[in-house]
C-alpha cells in the first residue's frame, strides 16, 4: 500500500508545526492523494497529545514507536570522534545525535521498519512540510503509472561543512563496485535532494544498488561525525543506481520551514 510517512520529535514545536503540517495536508493534499499517514516517533508520546492532533486537523494516522537505542544506530553515537553536537557558522542551532539518528533513519533505516515492509510507494514529508495550496492531482498515480521511482520537488547544495569526506569516499567506493555514472565525476558534489518532500518506490532502495553503497557509508560513520545528510546520501545514491528516466520532478504548492540561508553560501542550504 501506499503510505505518507512523518517523524515526530517530542518537542512542542516539533508537535505544533505536525499540527499545522497535517491540517494543510487535510485541506490540500489528501483530497486527491487519499492514503494512510504513519507518524514514526522514537520518544513516548501521550495518547492524548495524538487525539488532540487528529482531531485539530482532522487527519486520522497511525503511530509507530522506533527505537533509536537499538545497537544499529546507538553503538554508532560511541565512537570518541562522534561530538554531542554538530555546529556549522551561521546556523543558530546544533545538530544534535537525535537529529543524527533522524538522517540514518531516512538515509536507509526506514526500509527495514517491520511495520512498513508492505509500502508500495511512500511520501515523506518532516512537521515543517506545507502544502500551501490544493494538489489537484493524485501524484501516487502519476508515479507508478509512469514507472518512475523517485520523485522530488527540488534539489539545492549542501553545506559542504556537513559533507565533508562524502563524496570522497563515494567516489572510491564507486570504483570498485556496480554503478551507473562512471566515473562518478558526472555526479555534482554537494548537490541534494531536498528529502523534506520525497515520494518514491520503497523496495528499491532495498533491491537496488543502494543498500550496499549505504551500508558503506555507515561503515564510514560520518552520519555521526559529521552530520551526513540524509539528503546528501539520497543524492549520490539515487544518481549512481537509478536511471535518469525514473526520476520525476513534482512542482508543487509546497514550502518547507526552517531554511536558512547564508550570505556568502550564494545557493547552499544549511540544514
Ligand atoms: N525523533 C526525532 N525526530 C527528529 C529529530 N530531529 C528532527 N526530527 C524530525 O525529523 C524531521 C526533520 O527534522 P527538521 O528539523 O525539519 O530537519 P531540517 O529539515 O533539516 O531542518 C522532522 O519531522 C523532525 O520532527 C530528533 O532528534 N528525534
Ligand atoms: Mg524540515
Amino acid at each position: 500500500m501506499n503510505r505518507i510517512i512523518y517523524l515526530l520529535k517530542k518537542d512542542d514545536k516539533e508537535i505544533g508545526m505536525l499540527f499545522q503540517s497535517l491540517k494543510l495536508l487535510g485541506e490540500n493534499f489528501l483530497p486527491n492523494n487519499d492514503y494512510p499517514v504513519v507518524v514514526l516517533h522514537d520518544e513516548i508520546i501521550e495518547e492524548e497529545i495524538f487525539s488532540q492532533i487528529r482531531n485539530y486537523s482532522g487527519v486520522n494516522f497511525q503511530t509507530i514507536l522506533i527505537d533509536f537505542n537499538s545497537p544499529e544506530y546507538k553503538s554508532r553515537t560511541e565512537f570518541e570522534n562522534v561530538p554531542e553536537n554538530i555546529y556549522v557558522p551561521g546556523v543558530d542551532r546544533g545538530f544534535g545525535i537525535g537529529y543524527r539518528h533522524m538522517c540514518r533513519l531516512y538515509s536507509y533505516g526506514m526500509y527495514e521498519i517491520p511495520e512498513l515492509q508492505d509500502t508500495d510507494y511512500y511520501l515523506r514529508l518532516d512537521c515543517d512540510s506545507y502544502f500551501v495550496d490544493r494538489v489537484d492531482y493524485d501524484i501516487f498515480k502519476a508515479m507508478s503509472d509512469s514507472g518512475k521511482i523517485y520523485g522530488y520537488n527540488a534539489i539545492h547544495r549542501d553545506n559542504p561543512i556537513v559533507s565533508q569526506n562524502l563524496w570522497e569516499v563515494s567516489k572510491e567506493w564507486s570504483e570498485t563496485n556496480r554503478v551507473l555514472k562512471v566515473p562518478m565525476l558526472q555526479i555534482p558534489q554537494y548537490n541534494v535532494y531536498y528529502t523534506n518532500f520525497e515520494i518514491a518506490k520503497f523496495d528499491w532502495f532495498l533491491k537496488s544498488g543502494y543498500k550496499e553503497f549505504f551500508e558503506f557509508l555507515d561503515e564510514q560513520n560520518g552520519i555521526y561525525v559529521y552530520r551526513w545528510g540524509d539528503h546528501c546520501i539520497k543524492y549520490l545514491g539515487v544518481e549512481m543506481f537509478l536511471e535518469d528516466d525514473k526520476k520525476l520532478y513534482l512542482n508543487l504548492p509546497y514550502r518547507h520551514g526552517n531554511i536558512f540561508n547564508i550570505n556568502g553560501f550564494e545557493q547552499f542550504i544549511n540544514r
